[in-house]
């Protein structure tokens, strides 16, 4: 495997660049969505993508990546459709672009890894995978619950609000881990594994009540790279101190084999904030993780009947 350190990496872990999803034989597709319009604090996610690409330089090298037994090329066709155009200014667009984009590669019968940007784009990637596969269990990893209602027509921290009112996630089945902001704790649809229990009961415990609530559902997982702690993510818009580490997302993460999963976001990724690429790599390393948790339950995922 040649060492990548020096290049610029214009796809995720160099996979092959590709934009017909009808043309392509790949079995998941890396997107970079490059909007950061609806976040409320510090802006620059819009340059997220391309800092992970670049970060997976680091990762290119391993091959047989550990703890894995098998190289991902071995089990797993993937490419990169590059980044969403959009008309900068005018958010409209881009969730048209990305829900008609997202559309397109699924039902070309293909899995999703998306790039952020600002949570926002989360709402689009749910409509389009709850049209293809129905409501879906959420499961949701952030400091801050986005549930709130009181936001603007554009908003990072209100989406899924919105995704329960439109009928993409089904709250019994979904979860929100490492939370560490207030919420309505007597009147909240989520379950929620706040980042105190989480840190305090490791991933083991946490993998119990994902499994518990998710089951066989097919599972969204929508990652905001602020629910690890800012120690292992500076480079966020919103941080909040008493965060999950890298080594327990992770962790979490690698265990999710054999589950439905239907897709992933890494959101909110501000290399303008970043220090030493902490965070570009910690987001590289999650997405790459989450393409071998899909190779190893490869098997499981194409008996699994999504109706059951
Ligand atoms: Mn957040």
């Amino acid at each position: 495997m040649p060492s990548l350190f020096g290049d610029v990496i214009s796809a995720f872990m160099n996979v092959p660049r590709e934009s017909d999803p009808k043309a392509s034989d790949a079995e998941v597709v890396v997107s970079g969505v490059p909007f950061d319009l609806a976040c409320s604090g510090r802006a620059g996610t819009r340059m997220g993508p391309n800092a992970i690409r670049q970060a997976t330089a680091n990762l290119i090298w391993e091959g047989k990546r550990w703890p894995w037994d098998f190289a991902l090329e071995e089990r797993l066709n993937v490419c990169d459709a590059g980044n969403l155009d959009y008309a900068y200014g005018e958010p409209e667009s881009l969730v048209d672009n990305l829900e008609g984009h997202a559309e397109r590669w699924l039902a070309a019968g293909k899995k999703m890894l998306t790039l952020g940007g600002d949570h926002y784009i989360s709402l689009p990637l749910l409509r389009a995978h709850a049209r293809e596969h129905g409501p879906l269990a959420l499961i949701h990893f952030d400091a801050h619950t986005d549930t709130y209602e009181q936001g603007t027509r554009f908003d990072h921290g209100t989406i899924f609000h919105h995704a329960l009112k439109e009928g993409l996630v089904v709250p019994e089945h979904s979860l929100q881990i490492g939370i560490r902001t207030s919420y309505d704790r007597q009147n909240h649809p989520y379950e929620v594994l706040d980042a105190d229990w989480v840190n305090d009961h490791g991933p083991k415990a946490v993998l119990e009540r994902i499994r518990a609530r998710v089951g066989h559902h097919p599972a969204y997982i929508s990652l905001d790279i602020d629910g690890l702690d800012p120690a292992f993510a500076p480079g966020t818009g919103t941080p909040v101190c008493g965060g999950m580490s890298t080594d327990l997302m992770l962790k979490v993460l690698r265990g999710m084999v054999g589950m439905e999963l239907v897709g992933m976001d890494v959101v909110e990724v501000n290399p303008a904030y970043d220090h030493g690429d902490i965070t570009s790599l910690a987001a590289a390393t999650l997405g790459l993780e989450f393409l071998y948790v899909l190779a190893a339950g490869k098997r499981v995922w194409r008996v699994v009947d999504p109706r059951q």
